[in-house]
């Protein structure tokens, strides 16, 4: 039913909203920092690819920002319970990232200015699922919501999207991230509600 109206009308009624077990809707866009704010000059950002530790790819600001750009519109859920539907953002698909990489490593790291770092397996960053996202609503991302740019894993809990990205790095071992580390789920599928481990 949901899904054949959504279809049919081309947007969703309010009756036809379904949000993941245990979330309430938010219009606002709420801050969490486990840390202070890091300010990244656009002269000194990059984003790198390692794989273990060599670096197989490496963009400066302007060379990422001449990559092809997608504007996805997601719905993102924060493990606090707030979820925001409909978000729309401009990012570069890590399916483009990754397009010369070639790995057997099932997982990565993602690193963040300012020492954050979250854990995922390395498919859930492919096939459309994940960008590095530069602008928000329209508008280059704010600094205390990562900019100038984060990753955007919508799919998971809002954890995994690290703000002020830096790079990630593939890992034939999974590792635990921060909050990872302190108790919130491995994975974090909000429809499963993975909010902690078992
Ligand atoms: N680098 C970094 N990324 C982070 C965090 C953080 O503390 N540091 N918090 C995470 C959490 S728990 C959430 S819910 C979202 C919050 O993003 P927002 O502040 O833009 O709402 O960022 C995620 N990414
Ligand atoms: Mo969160």
């Amino acid at each position: 039913m949901g899904i054949i109206s959504r279809g049919f009308s081309g947007r969703r009624a309010a009756s036809d909203v379904k949000l993941p077990p245990g979330q309430y809707l938010t219009k606002d866009f709420p801050v969490l920092s486990a840390g202070p704010t890091p300010r990244v000059p656009l002269e000194t950002w990059e984003f790198t690819i390692a794989d273990g530790k060599n670096v197989v790819q490496r963009w400066d600001w302007n060379a990422f920002r001449a990559l092809p750009s997608e504007t996805p519109t997601v719905d993102i859920h924060c493990v606090t319970r707030w979820s925001k539907l409909a978000t729309t953002w401009e990012g570069v698909s890590l399916d483009t990232l990754f397009a010369n990489v070639k790995t057997d490593a099932s997982y990565v790291t993602v690193e963040s200015y300012g020492d954050y770092t979250t854990n995922l397996p390395l498919k859930d960053l492919m096939g459309g699922q994940a960008w590095v996202a530069f602008r928000f609503d329209g508008k280059d991302l704010a600094p205390e919501h990562g900019g100038p740019a984060r990753l955007l894993v919508p799919h998971l809990y809002f954890w995994k999207s690290a703000k002020w990205v830096h790079g990630v790095t593939l890992m034939r071992d999974d590792k635990p991230g921060f909050w990872e580390s302190l108790g919130y789920n491995n994975y974090g599928d909000p429809w499963k509600e993975q909010r902690y481990w078992e």
